[in-house]
């Protein structure tokens, strides 16, 4: 049984916790809207809030959808996950449900389940997104920031998967991030099974570096065509530039894992200080090396990392640049109005704005 469940809250989060049950994680979903979540056929456990239809991108929808129900969500959490040591909650940050709900669904976990670590899988939208996902995302990463306990933030950058594949449609980009956010998660608790004589990463190790608060990001880098220690120091950082995570700005990590699997002879072009030169150096290293007839390959594991500021400035300093033209679209909901010229001109209504009826309008 796997040690990390996976709790999906919102749509994007039952596609993930979808993706997770089929690597074989115990997986449950949230959601407010019944039809998204009954799509994630993968899921068995399921909770839709009583009374909603989705939150239609209003955060405080979401809010509210837990404050109202949270003893019977958190029971609903206890009774789903079993010998876990570590939950992560999956959801998009620029919605409504997953976005609203899920920091202060953590909060509230964080107090009701004593010895459960609990982390996030955030999901970061397209820079594209327009300005009402722009500020969904910026206060829900914020909120998120500010848990005192949380354990690993992974943020899922949507644009990196846009980067690598510029011609995907928006399916394509959304399966392929959920897929390789969890395929990179279950191949590091995976290789804490294998053993080795060489240098074991354990689980234990795996959970001490999962369980330290701030982002965590996680990249495999395949080194077979490289010659020098150079060679494969600079695909190891490509790798961690690539991935399906936010790319680290520039603060250092509190503990990292590096996982070598492959040949026994590539292994000696790892040169760990090298590695960690321009990343700078963590607290702490947890290594492990496992000779396979597989692709040699590096996973590097950094966490404790800052939230990615310049990537999600560039999302605020856009909302700031259209300030005045997002407050007047704004302010538009609640004034405009349609006044008829029609009832005026024949006498239907008392007159308000006396006018022909142009031919425009009416064309014959
Ligand atoms: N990576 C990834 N992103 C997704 C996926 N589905 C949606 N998104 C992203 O999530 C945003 C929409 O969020 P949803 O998860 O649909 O929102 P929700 O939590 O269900 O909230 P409401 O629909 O407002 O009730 C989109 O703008 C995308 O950025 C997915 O399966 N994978
Ligand atoms: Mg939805």
């Amino acid at each position: 049984m796997k040690s990390i469940g996976i709790l999906g809250v919102g749509q994007a989060g039952g596609n993930i916790a979808d993706v997770a049950a089929n690597l074989g994680f115990q997986t449950a979903l949230v959601n407010t809207n019944q039809r998204d979540g009954l799509a994630n056929t993968g899921v068995v456990k399921k909770y839709f809030v009583p009374g909603y239809n989705g939150a239609g991108q209003d955060r405080s929808i979401g809010i509210k959808a837990v404050n109202d129900n949270s003893q019977d969500i958190i029971g609903f959490v206890k009774q789903s996950f079993k010998n876990i040591k570590l939950l992560l909650v999956a959801f998009s940050t620029d919605g409504g449900t997953g976005s609203g709900m899920s920091p202060l669904l953590i909060k509230l976990l964080l107090d009701q389940l004593p010895g459960i670590n609990i982390g996030a899988i955030a999901i970061v939208p397209e820079q594209n997104v327009l300005a009402g996902n722009r500020i969904n995302a910026a206060e829900c990463i914020e909120e998120l920031s500010e848990i005192e306990k949380i354990s690993s933030v992974f943020l899922v950058d949507n644009d990196q998967i846009r980067k690598m594949n510029p011609q995907s449609s928006k399916h394509q980009i959304y399966l392929s991030a959920n897929n390789q956010v969890m395929e990179a998660i279950n191949y590091v608790l995976e290789v804490t099974q294998n053993s080795s004589i060489y240098g074991n990463f354990d689980e234990t190790d795996l959970m001490r570096i999962l369980n330290t608060r701030g982002v965590t990001i996680i990249s495999s880098a395949a080194i077979t065509d490289a010659k020098t220690m150079e060679e494969t120091c600079s695909k190891i950082h490509q790798s961690l530039e690539n991935s399906v995570f936010c790319p680290i700005e520039s603060a250092i990590p509190i503990r990292a894992g590096l996982i070598y699997e492959g040949s026994e002879n590539m292994s000696k072009l790892i040169n760990v200080p090298s590695v960690f030169e321009r990343i700078g150096e963590p607290l702490q290293l947890f290594e492990g090396t496992y000779s396979s007839d597989s692709e040699p390959t590096v996973t590097t594991i950094l966490a404790g990392l800052s939230f990615p500021t310049n990537r999600l400035l560039s999302f605020e300093q856009s909302l700031e640049k259209n300030k005045d033209r997002l407050q007047s679209l704004m302010k538009k909901e609640h004034t405009q109005k349609y006044e008829s010229r029609i009832s005026t001109s024949y006498n239907l209504k008392p007159k308000k704005h006396p006018g022909p009826i142009s031919k425009d309008r009416f064309p014959e």
